[in-house]
């Protein structure tokens, strides 16, 4: 059965796969499974009909039959699950795969999304020249830790898994800012992310939501 997921109708990121439909694009085009795009305005978000897909009125949402998923750390689980080519066999292997997913969503997307969302919405208060110098050192902190980790491997666990493609997605999103610069070997993994075919595709589909083009 042929999945459908939901993206933004008009990406405030103008197609530069920042929105979090990408991880999932991604995660499919890795497996190689077809799916469907759903478009969604922002105020069809907030309907209930998109509520009872996602109570919080928000992309990306994953139907498939009866299956409705949201959160797009579950909707990459699930595929990885079900498809070869994102999870090692190995019981061991799998599991530190799987904890490299929590850590990218749970330990360095939180500090990344907290510096963006005040440079996005709390450029005008007063306390904003205080605080953006601890958010920022809160983001290098985990790309300290992060780069020490990685090292001069490729990828987080040897082989490339559902971890790194979270964590690259996760890293993409101090592209504009500079802040990879400084982390050679972060710039290097998340540009190996983007060489991957699968990546390739998924972000040219989504771009052609904006530009109009079309993919097929
Ligand atoms: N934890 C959820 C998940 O991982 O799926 C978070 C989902 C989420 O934040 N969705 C956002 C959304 O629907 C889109 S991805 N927002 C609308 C709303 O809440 O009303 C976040 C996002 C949006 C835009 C950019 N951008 O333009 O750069 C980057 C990231």
């Amino acid at each position: 059965m042929t999945p459908t997921i939901t993206a933004f109708e008009r990406s405030p990121d103008r197609g530069r796969g920042l929105a979090r439909d990408m991880r999932v694009r991604w995660a499919l085009e890795e497996v190689g499974q077809p799916y469907e795009v759903r478009l969604v305005s922002f105020s069809e978000m907030k309907e209930p009909a998109h509520r009872r897909l996602h109570p919080f009125g928000q992309i990306p949402t994953y139907e498939e039959g009866d299956l409705v998923l949201f959160e797009s750390g579950a909707i990459v689980f699930h595929i990885a699950e079900r498809h070869a080519g994102l999870l090692p066999d190995n019981a061991n292997a799998r599991a530190r795969a799987i904890t490299w997913m929590f850590a990218a969503l749970n330990t360095v997307e939180p500090p990344i999304v907290d510096l963006g969302t005040a440079a996005l919405l709390e450029r005008d208060k007063t306390w904003y020249a205080e605080r953006l110098p601890v958010l920022q050192d809160r983001v290098r902190e985990r790309l300290d830790q992060l780069s020490n980790r990685l090292g001069d491997a490729d990828w987080l666990d040897e082989a490339f898994s559902a971890g790194d493609l979270l964590m690259v997605t996760v890293l993409r999103r101090l592209n504009a800012s500079g802040t990879l610069e400084a982390y050679p070997n972060l710039s290097a993994y998340v540009a190996r992310g983007e060489a991957r075919p699968a990546y390739k595709r998924a972000f040219d589909a989504q771009l052609a939501v904006f530009t109009g083009a079309s993919t097929r």
